[in-house]
């Protein structure tokens, strides 16, 4: 019983804006309290004694997350970046700082000289202090892996998960290297390690890239939970468990921290907006976007409650350690970085968990401009097969709209590779459809199946187009006829049923054939040729021709055929009856 002191800093749980960060000198504003209720344990980190406070309510079988001391009361208060505050190179080191900042695409000058143990600011919402957790939470594999990852940044991140987290619910910290070329990340590192017993180390023999790579520290996993992390992050105050109790609570329940921001530049902690949530846009962008402020009043919803997220980041996520391979982790196609939380949101969304952001578990992470490791192929590249790897196994028909948004794609789809397995994998865990996703996901997604579609009016003469008995002939608009129903599709085809407008072999005919999204004598570009303004599309450029040919209508015989493109002739131009997306 030493004593029932415990610190509190009231003071920093402001909130922290990105401008104006409210950083306060930390003697002040910690005050200290006696806690008489509740029962304290004591647990030993890092050979410090740390106060942890369990006040345990009678009978209920849960306790206020644990908020663990040393994050509140930092061994040297005036170290160079504590509490989370900017630092600045000092003015004979700028030259030091700016050389050795590709060394991580961050200042890395900066996180050499702060603390491997900074305190940074408490920056959850007011109420996640008091917040209860189940007594009995699971316990935790964390997993990090990482490329020639900075010594300061790796050291730290290791350290804030074992001085802000209650100690037994870590099993334990699985660092994976991904075959990293620095020397120090080799020997030295196991070595430094050693003093940490919870900590492990695997070394791959060759680079998997962190796909791969956080698949081969999740098999020698033994916690109930898998908590992945990024290699460049500091988890702040009460952390864990918050995610746990999710899990806990619901085991098909995927959970994420709010990511705040360390600055790349001064190494400043910052907090970020409440109440975002991770979407995507396409052709399968990441990015976070705010619940409307009418639905936050209206449905009440606190800056404490979980958020549902579409998708999520990527990085920083606790799921269940048997649920993970139940959905068969990733897709081990999946190459080097980029597009795996696409495929494993789909996945937990649509073969029944869920994703959810926890507003009171915070961890900070270095967001920076570019990767400072190597991609064994081009970067670009990588990503663009993965994201085709996670389009033809999950989006269904609304393949079309990621490829619609990156067409080039749609080309070289060939060396994607053997989606098979996946696609087993989908039908064995009887996943829902892609449209079930929208519908009851992510409804807010722009998602029209066709850009454009009804009749296709010709703007000189008034007159529709219609096929009729396989051949493209020019009618009297009638919306209720059949025959003059098109869409136009992503992948450019003018297309009634299965049957799509196409350039013939003969010169300047047009004809119809049965669609194929790969038959490029059936794609149509629908633009100006005068202005790339797409609310001003008004030709039907021919995509495989040299010399831009369009659809055009003979004024004599009411004839339709392709012609040199003219964007003063109105005999070219068409409008769909309605557009869904330019
Ligand atoms: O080949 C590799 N092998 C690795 O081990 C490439 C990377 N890695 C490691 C790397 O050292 C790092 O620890 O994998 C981790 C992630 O790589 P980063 O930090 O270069 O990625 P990122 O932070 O720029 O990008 C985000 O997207 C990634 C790919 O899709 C991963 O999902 C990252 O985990 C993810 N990061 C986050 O979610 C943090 C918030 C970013 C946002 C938004
Ligand atoms: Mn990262």
């Amino acid at each position: 019983n030493l004593n029932l002191l415990l610190n509190f800093k009231e003071g920093f749980l402001g909130k922290v804006d990105n401008k104006e960060k409210s950083l306060v000198n930390g003697k002040k504003n910690l005050t200290s309290k006696v806690i008489n209720a509740g029962t304290n344990h004591t647990v030993k980190i890092d050979g410090q004694n740390e106060i942890i406070k369990k006040q345990v309510p009678a009978g209920s079988g849960k306790h206020k997350v644990l908020t663990i001391d040393l994050t509140m009361r930092p061994r040297n208060p005036r170290a160079p970046g504590q509490y989370g505050r900017p630092v600045a190179v000092p003015k004979d080191k700028e030259q030091e700082a700016s050389r050795r900042w590709k060394e991580g695409n961050f200042n890395v000058y900066l996180s050499d000289i702060i603390p491997l143990d900074r305190a940074i600011e408490d920056t959850r919402p007011k109420g996640c202090k008091d917040q209860l957790v189940h007594d009995d939470l699971p316990n935790t594999s964390i997993i990090m892996c990482f490329v020639d990852e900075v010594w300061s940044t790796l050291i730290r991140s290791v350290f804030s998960v074992l001085n802000r987290s209650p100690a037994h619910l870590i099993k334990e910290i699985i660092l994976v290297d991904d075959f990293s070329t620095k020397d120090y990340l080799k020997d030295k590192l196991d070595n430094f390690l050693k003093k940490f017993p919870k900590v492990r180390i695997l070394h791959l023999k060759e680079r998997h890239g962190l796909i791969r790579a956080r698949v081969s520290g999740a098999n020698i996993a033994t916690g109930d939970v898998l908590t992945f992390l990024d290699s460049h992050v500091e988890c702040n105050v009460g952390w864990l468990e918050p995610l746990l109790e999710q899990v806990r609570v619901n085991r098909k329940k995927v959970a994420c921290p709010v990511i705040e921001v360390i600055n790349d530049k001064d190494m400043s902690y910052m907090t970020v907006d409440n109440f975002q949530r991770g979407i995507f846009t396409w052709p399968m962008n990441f990015g976070w976007r705010p619940i409307p402020t009418d639905v936050i009043q209206k449905d009440k919803i606190t800056d404490m409650d979980p958020i549902r997220c579409p998708v999520m980041a990527g990085g920083l996520f606790s799921i269940d350690r048997k649920y993970f391979y139940e959905l068969g982790t990733y897709d081990p196609g999946l190459d080097v970085w980029g597009g795996e939380n696409m495929e494993i949101s789909f996945k937990v969304w649509m073969c029944g968990g869920e994703i959810e952001i926890i507003p009171c578990s915070r961890v900070g992470h270095i967001f920076r401009n570019d990767n400072p490791y190597s991609f064994p192929k081009n970067r670009v590249k990588t990503v663009e097969r993965n994201l085709a790897r996670v389009a033809e196994v999950w989006l269904d028909d609304y393949k079309e709209l990621f490829y619609g948004h990156s067409y080039h794609l749609l080309q070289d789809r060939t060396n994607i590779g053997d989606l098979d397995e996946q696609k087993e994998l989908r039908k064995k865990l009887q996943c829902k459809s892609f449209k079930w996703y929208i519908d009851n996901v992510y409804p807010d997604l722009d998602a029209p199946l066709v850009r454009a579609e009804g009749l296709v009016k010709n703007n000189a003469l008034g007159k529709c187009l219609a096929l009729q008995n396989s051949t493209v002939v020019l009618e009297l608009c009638d919306a209720n006829k059949e025959n003059q129903q098109f869409n136009f599709t992503w992948l450019r085809l003018i297309k009634q049923e299965d049957q799509c407008i196409a350039s013939s072999d003969v010169q300047n005919k047009v004809t119809v054939l049965p669609c194929d999204n790969l038959n490029s004598n059936l794609r149509w570009l629908h633009r100006s040729l005068t202005t790339f303004q797409p609310t001003l599309a008004d030709h039907l450029v021919l995509e495989n021709t040299i010399h831009a040919k369009c659809l055009e209508v003979e004024p004599s015989d009411g004839l339709v055929h392709i012609s040199v493109c003219s964007p003063t002739n109105h005999f070219q131009k068409w409008q769909f009856q309605s557009y869904f997306a330019q």
